[in-house]
């Protein structure tokens, strides 16, 4: 059961539904797909009635055609009896009379049928039981409810029985309307009225049915007027033997066999559309490149209008009173910077302008998928969450940058020089103090023993001089090289920006790549489903259908559409 047709088939229907959720057709086409289950002549019947008797379910024939053709004297004149109305009113039937055998069990009419449209005629020829025949309203009428009467009653037919007159066959369209609505019926056509016809019409008319697909219909020859005793020789009797014929070869089976199959290559075909909806994973490749190329067109418009919010929240993030170029208090910074993050940054570098430049990014590459033949709302759908996270991608790396600028503020060399000269503006000072003490002790030691003179004056401003170079120096180096705080946020922030953008733009690869996986999941699904049921449809048909006899072979090369 597993593998049967019919689990394949409610597969497919589970993947429609996946299609339908995702956003790759609309429940509409999926539609397209779920009404495929036609009702057939077979739900006419109680089927367990039918397996009680232990035989095949009738053969279910219905008259089509125009009014006044003779549809309902043809089934009279069958029946041999006024079952059905016929007269010169036009249209005459309003109705659809049965007419079957008294043991057959219909139990279920069409639900489409109002019950005071139909009339039910009981015979008790045992000859007669295999095929139940039906009289229907007129197909081109003026009324429109029969019209619409006759196409909802179609699923339930077998074989069609189309009658023209030599009058109007070849204006009546209504066999081609048929043959488009049909699923594969089998058709017998019918010259009512041939007093007034001729053979010739009959080749016209056959030869009309040639074009539309018939390879060698059978068109029947009927003089059915009310005063029998004029009728012309005709084909009426043929058309109860070949349907007799039919049923007896199993072409009941065989019909509904092939009626199953060709519902199910239609559930294929559906499917096989549905599928091409997906378009192809190659698109979304193609797709990824034009991000990158949207995403660049973005960044260059975006650039110049950032850097004065970048600038002004430089400022905001150092604000007054917290400039401190001596970086004692850079742990304070740091903390405003972080309460920065859920207020200023938010209001300067996240408005209207930069929110509407992004999320237009994002619709132009929905509408690029949709160029490129991919339907926009899986798209769509796979960028939802990023779309709603790209103020916080964006604040988020600002932040993030802000604060290891911060942290770290200048070039690694700058920040080296800084540590040296601030170790060597007190160093250098001490050592040259150091060596001015030691020359003063030495000298006024020598100058006490009466060596050699005390120091001078000289000696003083030099030494002074000496001390005071040792530290200016690296004290004026020092302070050259402490990096300014607002240029250190700015640098932070515009870091945070492109690393925000970059991240972003990632994002919408990866989603854009996800879809691509799901894609490819739903394509590989979809193919290997359909594989699926057209095997199950071929083999099973093979396994079930019974063997077919050159007669029923030769009659359904008669009665259904080539190919
Ligand atoms: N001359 C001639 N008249 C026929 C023949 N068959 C039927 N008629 C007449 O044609 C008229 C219309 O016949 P109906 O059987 O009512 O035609 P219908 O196709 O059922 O018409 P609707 O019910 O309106 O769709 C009747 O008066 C019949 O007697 C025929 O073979 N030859
Ligand atoms: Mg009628």
């Amino acid at each position: 059961m597993q593998n049967s047709p019919e689990a394949v088939e409610q597969r497919i229907q589970e993947w429609a539904g996946r299609l339908i959720e995702q956003g790759w057709i609309s429940p509409a086409a999926a539609d397209s797909l779920t009404h495929l289950s036609n009702p057939t002549a077979a739900d006419l019947f109680d089927d367990s009635e039918i397996a009680r008797a232990d035989s095949a379910r009738p053969l279910v024939t219905a008259f089509f055609g125009g009014t006044g053709v003779g549809k309902s004297t043809l089934l009279n004149r069958l029946a041999g009896e006024a079952i059905a109305t016929t007269g010169i009113e036009r249209p005459t039937s309003r109705e659809v009379t049965f007419y079957l055998h008294e043991a057959v069990p219909l139990e279920r009419m069409p639900p489409e049928l109002p019950l005071d449209r139909v009339r039910v005629s009981r015979h008790s020829n045992a000859n007669r039981r295999e095929v139940v025949w039906i009289d229907m309203p007129d197909i081109d009428s003026i009324e429109r409810a029969n019209r619409e009467l006759v196409l909802d009653l179609l699923p339930y037919i077998d074989v069609l029985i189309y009658v023209v007159s030599p009058e109007r066959y070849r204006d009546d369209a209504g066999w081609r309307l048929l043959l488009e609505q049909s699923q594969g019926h089998a058709f017998l056509f019918v010259m009512n009225h041939w007093d007034e016809g001729w053979e010739e019409q009959i080749e016209d008319f056959s030869g009309q049915l040639r074009s539309a697909g018939f390879n060698d219909p059978i068109v029947l020859r009927c003089d059915s007027r009310p005063d029998f005793d004029r009728r012309k020789p005709d084909d009426f009797g043929k058309m109860e033997e070949i349907l007799t014929a039919l049923v007896r070869a199993h072409g009941v089976e065989q019909l509904t066999n092939r009626n199953e199959q060709l519902r199910l290559q239609r559930v294929s075909d559906r499917a096989h559309a549905l599928l091409e909806r997906l378009g192809e994973t190659k698109t979304l490749d193609r797709l990824q490149d034009r991000w990158r190329k949207i995403w660049k067109h973005t960044l260059e418009d975006l650039r110049p209008g950032l850097e004065w919010p970048m600038q002004a929240l430089a400022r905001e993030v150092i604000g007054p009173g917290r400039i401190d170029r001596k970086g004692k208090k850079r742990k304070k910074t740091d903390q405003s910077a972080g309460e920065l993050k859920s207020d200023v940054s938010e209001t300067l570098l996240w408005d209207a302008w930069i929110q509407t430049r992004l999320l237009d990014a994002l619709e132009r590459l929905i509408l690029e998928a949709e160029d490129l033949g991919l339907p926009g709302p899986p798209l769509r759908q796979a960028l939802s969450s990023c779309r709603d996270e790209l103020q916080e991608i964006l604040i988020d790396s600002v932040q993030t940058s802000l604060r290891r600028s911060l942290s770290t503020p200048g070039h690694w060399l700058q920040r080296s020089g800084l540590r040296l000269f601030g170790v060597l503006r007190y160093l250098l000072p001490l050592a040259a103090s150091g060596l001015v003490g030691y020359q003063l002790v030495l000298r006024y030691y020598e100058g006490w023993m009466g060596e050699s003179s005390y120091l001078g004056v000289n000696f003083a401003v030099h030494s002074l001089l000496l001390i005071g170079l040792a530290w200016l120096i690296p004290y004026l180096l020092h302070r050259l090289l402490t990096p300014s705080l607002e240029k250190t946020a700015l640098r932070g922030i515009r870091q945070g920006i492109a690393q925000g953008f970059e991240r972003a733009s990632k994002r919408v690869e990866q989603d854009l790549q996800s879809l691509k996986e799901k894609q490819r999941d739903l394509a590989g699904e979809g193919t290997r489903l359909i594989q699926a049921l057209e095997e199950k449809k071929e083999r099973d048909y093979e396994m079930e259908s019974p063997p077919r006899s050159e007669e029923v072979k030769a009659l359904f090369s008669r009665m259904l559409v080539a190919g």
